[in-house]
């Protein structure tokens, strides 16, 4: 699985070359329609394009970047006077195809040369503003889309390297469920941005095995906005055909700084990433119903550099330790959490143990152990409790 779209690295250029074509044509025409300062605004009465909001809802981002899919290689009449690079509404000549909901295709051209290819995309991420929250496409009998992370616990100790990289696979579909008949999707994640690199912090990288299509007939893109503790990503297909299937479509990696865990007072952390908004759609535009996963995909980071002395109680109300104190074996039972494991701590904060827990009812052989106090350290689905046995 590579880093497959360069587009990135040769957007840059693209962007480069579209900024210094458009500011030579606007110098070479030198009139731009502005829909504030004329009398009569055009756009009241014309269906003005405004450049990179493709799908007509107002605003550029990437779920516009399904439209271009949608449209590429169509040609249509140019925009005159074209200004890509600014938001301003742009009088255009129709073209012959407009989408199921009635969007014309020349709102998809939005450099305005007539043509819809790669060259369009850059003004959606000029004008771009961030996918906004909401799912408002589901159903809870459509396929599946999540975000499963590769390991569900970092132990944080001072063998650590300061970044760990953190990777998820964006998952679609099921065996039993697949997607139907898709041809772009696009979704965006939430997560903490406080605990990731400034730089990279968050790549989403398409997986160009998988069945939406591989290098040439796909076009995959992703947006880290680190400041809306938000990352966008969006993959359409290119040639009309639609096509179906399941599995894990690209890989999320988040590079996070251990010293900003190891910053924070608390010995647990958790590193939660919801799938806050997506759109499948087919090759009309029209919305694929999907379902996604309520509970969000999670790392937790165990910090043993910290102390564990914080004890959370209304955890610790759910796990029952017994009995206490103990000579040959301790039983943990567990309410409405899932166990883990449980690493036992003497006195001096030494760990002197660790066994896994099983799911509501385990129990631990102490005999081994010298007598004295010890501190249990349960760790759950939801958390994690401590409790203080003696063994005697
Ligand atoms: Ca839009
Ligand atoms: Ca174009």
């Amino acid at each position: 699985m590579k880093k497959f779209f360069h587009l990135r690295t040769t957007h840059q250029i693209l962007i480069g070359l579209v900024i210094a074509l458009f500011s030579f044509t606007s110098v070479a025409y030198g009139q731009t329609i502005n829909t504030t300062n004329t009398s009569v605004n055009p756009c009241l009465s014309t269906d003005c394009v405004f450049p990179g909001d493709a799908d007509k809802n107002g605003k550029a981002d990437l779920y516009d970047l399904m439209s271009i899919g949608m449209g590429f290689g169509k040609t249509g009449p140019e925009r005159v006077n074209a200004t890509p690079m600014e938001w301003v509404g742009q009088m255009a000549l129709d073209w012959e195809e407009s989408t199921a909901s009635g969007v014309n295709y020349k709102h998809f051209d939005s450099d305005g040369n007539g043509i819809i290819d790669y060259q369009d995309i850059t003004p959606i991420i000029h004008h771009y503003s961030p996918m906004e929250k909401g799912v408002d496409y589901t159903s809870s009998t459509g396929p599946r889309i999540s975000l499963d992370f590769e390991v569900d616990t970092i132990f944080i100790n001072e063998d650590t390297e300061n970044i760990v990289t953190l990777n998820a696979g964006i998952v679609v579909g099921s065996a039993d469920v697949p997607m139907e008949d898709i041809y772009g999707m696009a979704l965006f994640l939430d997560y903490d941005s406080t605990l990731t690199e400034a730089t990279e912090g968050v790549m989403i990288n398409y997986n160009d095995n998988c069945f939406i299509g591989g290098q040439n007939e796909v076009i995959a893109y992703d947006q880290d906005l680190r400041s809306n503790q938000q990352a966008d990503f969006a993959i359409t297909r290119l040639n009309s055909q639609v096509v179906s299937g399941y599995g894990r479509v690209a890989t999320v990696s988040f590079s996070i700084i251990i010293d900003v865990i190891d910053g924070r007072s608390e010995r647990t952390i958790p590193f939660s990433v919801p799938i806050f908004g997506a759109k499948v759609i087919n090759q009309q535009g029209n919305i694929v119903p999907i379902s996604l996963d309520i509970k969000p995909a999670k790392v937790i980071f165990i910090n043993e550099n910290k102390p564990t002395s914080v004890i959370d109680n209304s955890l610790a109300n759910q796990v029952s330790v017994f009995p206490n104190p103990a000579t040959e074996n301790i039983n943990i039972e567990l309410t409405d959490l899932i166990g883990e494991q449980v690493n036992i701590f003497n006195s001096l904060g030494q760990k002197v143990a660790t066994h896994k827990l099983d799911q509501t009812s385990t129990s631990i052989p102490v005999n081994n152990l010298s007598p004295g106090i010890y501190i249990l350290n349960i760790q759950t689905d939801k958390g994690l409790a401590n409790k203080r046995v003696v063994v005697e």
